[in-house]
């Protein structure tokens, strides 16, 4: 693990979260946001690669309430003896198979981390720690083929891919251990959530960064390279992941029996809404030609800027996700802070400023 200090135990005990996936976009988050709302001891869950990626975690590296661990949803040993060394007083699972279209293309791996994997913690906290607090990342993903204009907590699981199906799967074995064995072990659905982390093969950020790039081509006086997408008429319920790390973290401290929210905007926008408030912020002036698959995007002095391929298209599509936040805002008193437009802005701007860099 490079410079990273070694596992070992929290002798002050503080309070003590392990957080896996945190190399991610929402595992770094919630560790920026615990370390600075409140006075953890965090582990941090990170599965080995041949060429790992410390970027959104660099600057935890010398803080001593944040120390690294091996951590692999598919070997149930790794996740026992952590559990078992570290004595979590809340375990945060954001480690998963998080592309949508992939889960195509990897069903089963799909299924044994985000289903099976969720099993193996389970166990592992019944036996090892039941008094600690778990919450497995769920998704607007498992509504799939809606059938509510707003999707809320009683909204039927209809999923539509292999990956909203391993989701399914782990929110139902997540609430048999909650009622078999008396476990606080949650699961949230979690409508998108974007931001400045965000990994590029999801469609915000390979739209921000590309945007990016096109104008950054431009300022340095070579040829911008189009940006090919997929199904731009999908619509999405969007909110920043940083706005997300609080509500999570109400979800695992309400008292009594603990219950199940949605965190969602209650906005939704078209792929192409984002992708036409990124060249607004980029003052980019665009005209449109064709349909479909046959749809462009150009400047208004004929760069093209957007085409459309089939190669983004998936086996089945979720064609519309609106959140109904009400519950979590009603009785755990979380808000979004930042709205769609600044999202848009957030992100654009961030992306030409690591490219002028
Ligand atoms: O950015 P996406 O890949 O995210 P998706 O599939 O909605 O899943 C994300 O949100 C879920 C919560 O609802 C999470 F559970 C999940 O882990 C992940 O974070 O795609 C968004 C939409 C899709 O409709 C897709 O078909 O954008 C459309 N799209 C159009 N062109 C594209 C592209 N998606 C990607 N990734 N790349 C494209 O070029």
């Amino acid at each position: 693990m490079g410079n990273w200090k070694p596992f070992h135990n929290n002798k002050e005990r503080k309070t003590t979260v392990i957080v896996t996936g945190v190399t991610g976009q929402d595992g770094s988050n919630m560790c920026d946001y615990l370390l600075d709302n409140h006075d953890v001891q965090i582990y941090g869950g990170v599965r080995r690669i041949s060429v790992p990626n410390y970027d959104n975690i660099q600057h935890l590296k010398n803080n001593e309430n944040f120390i690294l661990f091996n951590f692999d949803l598919s070997d149930s040993y790794s996740i026992r003896n952590a559990i078992i060394d570290i004595q979590p007083d809340y375990f945060i699972n954001f480690a998963a198979q998080s592309f949508v279209k992939s889960s195509w293309d990897f069903p089963v791996q799909t299924f044994e981390d985000d289903a099976l994997g969720v099993m193996h913690i389970l166990e592992s906290i019944r036996i090892f720690a039941p008094k600690c607090r778990f919450y497995n990342a769920g998704s607007s993903e498992e509504f799939g083929d809606v059938v509510q204009d707003m999707q809320d907590e009683t909204h039927p699981l209809r999923p539509q891919s292999p990956y909203g199906a391993a989701k399914c799967a782990a929110r139902h074995i997540v609430r048999v251990y909650r009622e078999s064995y008396d476990l606080y072990a949650i699961q949230g659905w979690l409508f998108n959530h974007e931001g400045t982390r965000r990994g590029e093969e999801f469609v915000t950020r390979k739209i921000s960064k590309g945007i990016a790039k096109f104008v950054h081509a431009i300022e340095k006086g070579l040829t911008p390279k189009p940006l090919q997408l997929g199904n731009i008429e999908a619509k999405r319920d969007w909110t920043d992941s940083v706005d997300f790390m609080e509500g999570v973290w109400l979800m695992l401290n309400q008292q009594g029996q603990p219950k199940e929210y949605v965190l969602a905007s209650g906005e939704t926008y078209k792929i192409r809404e984002f992708l036409e408030n990124v060249l607004n912020a980029a003052k980019i002036k665009f005209k449109k030609t064709g349909e479909g698959l046959s749809e462009k995007y150009f400047t208004n002095d004929g760069k093209l800027i957007v085409e459309i391929s089939d190669k983004y298209y998936r086996h089945a599509e979720v064609e519309l996700l609106l959140g109904n936040p009400a519950r979590a805002e009603e009785e755990l008193g979380w808000k979004r802070k930042t709205n769609f437009k600044e999202l848009c802005e957030k992100m654009y701007f961030n992306d030409l400023e690591l490219l002028r860099k």
